[in-house]
């Protein structure tokens, strides 16, 4: 997919291959003849670096499209249709894009390859309809038989449902309930907003608003076809549950009963508690969460309690959900769940250094700079947690300083430590901040999870409601290594608190030798984070656990000499470690056994040459599959970025070595 956005504008800084030649230490031939392979490595690695460089912005950052599917732009265009503001030439744009994603059966799949999901197809098929297309033309006949097939719109998922709901294709009383009454839940008490990972929390709360008000604007047209049986729209008949699930069962029945006779005063107050949450909660750039849903979410519940749509708050609003949008050359208009630059920009950072372009470079000081004006030096969300603690993050996209991950500041300080910035004490004090302030949101088992700490709580994915996606930010351990390995650049590799973190990845470490990805897909890259951390922390390369991995990694190669693994591999143990090789999973394994010491091996050369000779003349890669991951098997992302940051490191690797050598020797 060609996309406008993922052009940069060029950092007017020289182009890096005097940088790369300058710092070239190419290890001797051997007898064999083994300078060849280097050489067209040597070569990859000019034509990546320019490539990379060239797609800088000149404010410093970088950000690669982030696609994910057409659920996006489906709603966006429901959105449009619920608050009347549809404009003939977005409609358009969109319904191409929905239509180019369609595949020859009429579904819609939620990744590159992979099976046809019934809440996307549904989805879709709405949207088009609501741009026009006509239910006896063949693709949306096809669609709607497809999804009849399937169980109709009763078996799709709960969001899908509320979105029919608002225009009365399926019946509000029909769908679990989520009372703003939750707002009153104090921060111990289960199931409080604070239980819920921050994206779920952004999203239930406006939704408690919807839900109360469950507002209806009537569509133009029926959606008859898209039910089994149309006389009788409902549920699913549930089988009753039994433990914890009849519980949350019965429970939601209750507040079916309550809400008839929920005391107004009660439930007034609720409301205003949750407009006041929203409100406080809306990012300079008018978003919320830099995330779309919870932007969305947040546009309708503030307009079902009254704000216009011409209220400064909704107007900033609606203006930032249209920076979500990509318009393509082929006129088609593309929705991003979500903004990558500060992560885009910390991975081209360590990838050109990785690629030997001088820790002085403009590029590097400039997108140095940029980094450091983007630490977050407020208070957020995460402060339920962790009162006591200063501020010094990083978020993932432009602008949310309310939720800070730790992912991006554990990338963003490997990064800040590959330039030579020429103010350094200002590079220090915001490397002190944050490294203050990740060590600050360890979890009590010794790991980090993405943006909150402790956030492990049970309750929230037994909440009928909760049927997609994750809804809670339990550690994780590629989260978890990207941190250690911070810290063990940091020459921290002996604090108790970096051991406790070793000690849980030894601990999580599967019986095959790999490690789960959790924001990345999925054991190649879980795998390809940790095994540069523990050796950075210190481990040495005939550790049992780095064998194990190593063997692993060997297990999975692909007889073309890449690796790939499919989406599925969340859903069925067939698929772990197997799929079609891709750039960037190719380079995860690479960076793992580089960072194992197998650079002499048969398999990294392989690989290497993979990379070599899928190169694009232009220096790039191409990635069709999707390599990253929102939410295991339910929400995948392609970062349009991972093709050209990740080969670019393990090559840089393979030829510079390790970048922070045990020798103390930094790149
Ligand atoms: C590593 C860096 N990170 C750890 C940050 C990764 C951020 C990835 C982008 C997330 O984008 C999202 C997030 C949430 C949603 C949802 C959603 C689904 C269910 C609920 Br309940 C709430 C929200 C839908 O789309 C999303 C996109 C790489």
């Amino acid at each position: 997919m060609t996309a406008t956005t993922d052009g940069g504008t060029g950092a007017g800084s020289p182009p890096a291959a005097a940088a790369t030649e300058s710092t070239t230490v190419l290890p001797a031939a051997d007898p064999a003849g083994q300078e060849q392979p280097h050489a067209a490595a040597e070569r990859a690695i000019a034509r990546a670096t320019r490539h990379l460089l060239a797609r800088q912005d000149a404010a410093g950052w970088w950000k690669g499209d982030l696609e994910t599917n057409v659920t996006m732009d489906a709603e966006d265009l429901m959105l449009r249709q619920f608050l009347g503001i549809q404009d003939e030439k977005t409609t358009r744009a969109a319904a191409l894009f929905i239509r180019t994603e369609q595949r020859p059966d009429g579904t819609w799949s939620t990744f590159h390859g992979g099976p046809a999901e019934l809440s996307a197809t549904i989805e879709a098929y709405v949207a088009l309809r609501l741009a026009g297309d006509a239910p006896e033309a063949p693709h949306m006949a096809a669609a709607a038989l497809w999804i009849r097939e399937q169980g109709g719109i009763a078996a799709a998922r709960v969001f899908t449902r509320i979105w029919l709901a608002l225009f009365g294709w399926w019946k509000w009383d029909d769908l679990p309930e989520l009372p703003p009454e939750i707002m009153y839940l104090p921060k111990w008490f289960p199931l409080n907003i604070y239980d819920f990972g921050c994206w779920a929390r952004q999203t239930i709360v406006p939704l408690t608003v919807v839900s109360a008000k469950r507002p209806v604007r009537p569509a133009p047209f029926s959606l008859d076809e898209l039910h089994t049986d149309p006389r009788r729209p409902g549920p699913r008949p549930a089988a009753p549950a039994t433990g914890w699930d009849g519980l949350f069962q019965r429970l939601d029945k209750a507040l079916h009963v309550y809400r008839r006779f929920a005391l107004a005063p009660l439930r007034r107050t609720a409301l205003r508690a949750a407009e006041r949450w929203i409100i406080e909660r809306q990012e300079n750039d008018g978003c919320w969460g830099g995330i779309q849903p919870p932007a969305v979410y947040s546009v309708i519940a503030l307009h079902l309690l009254g704000y216009d749509l011409g209220h400064p708050v909704l107007r900033a609003g609606l203006e930032s959900l249209d920076r979500f949008a990509v318009w393509r050359e082929d006129g088609a208009r593309m929705i991003e769940a979500c903004q990558s630059p500060v992560w885009d920009t910390c991975l081209a950072v360590i990838a050109l250094a990785d690629a030997g372009v001088a820790a002085d470079h403009p590029a590097l000081v400039k997108a140095a700079d940029w980094m450091l004006d983007e630490q977050i030096t407020r208070p957020g969300d995460w402060t339920v947690r962790r009162p006591e603690l200063p501020p010094g993050g990083w978020a993932f996209e432009f602008h949310n300083d309310n939720y800070p991950d730790i992912d991006d500041t554990a990338e963003v300080v490997l990064a800040l430590k590959r330039v030579r910035h020429p103010d350094p004490g200002r590079v220090e004090t915001a490397i002190r901040r944050a490294t203050r302030w990740n060590l600050g949101m360890q979890s009590r088992n010794g790991a980090w999870g993405a943006f909150d700490a402790d956030n492990t709580s049970p309750f929230p994915n037994r909440l009928p409601f909760c049927d997609f996606g994750e809804v809670i930010d339990p550690p994780s351990a590629d989260v978890t290594a990207h941190v250690v390995e911070m810290l063990a650049v940091l020459g921290r590799q002996h604090d108790p608190r970096t051991r406790r973190g070793i000690d849980w990845l030894l601990a999580e470490q599967e019986p095959s030798g790999a490690w789960f990805g959790r924001w990345g897909t999925n054991y190649v890259y879980g795998t390809g984070s940790v095994l540069p951390a523990l050796v950075a922390a210190g481990l040495p390369v005939t550790h049992p656990a780095v064998r194990r991995a190593v063997a692993w990694l060997e297990s999975v190669q692909n007889t073309d000499g890449g690796w790939g693994e499919d989406q599925r591999s969340y859903r069925d143990p067939e698929w772990i470690g197997r799929g079609a090789t891709t750039p960037s999973q190719t380079a995860w394994a690479l960076m793992a056994l580089l960072a194992a010491g197998e650079r002499e091996s048969k398999a990294v050369e392989r690989g290497v040459a993979w990379l070599v000779d899928n190169q694009r003349p232009d220096g790039s890669w191409d990635e069709p599959h999707f390599t990253g991951t929102g939410f295991p098997w339910d929400f995948s992302i392609n970062y349009h970025l991972y093709r050209q940051v990740f080969p670019l490191t393990a090559l840089g690797r393979y030829l510079r070595g390790e970048p922070f050598a045990p020798d103390g020797r930094e790149g």
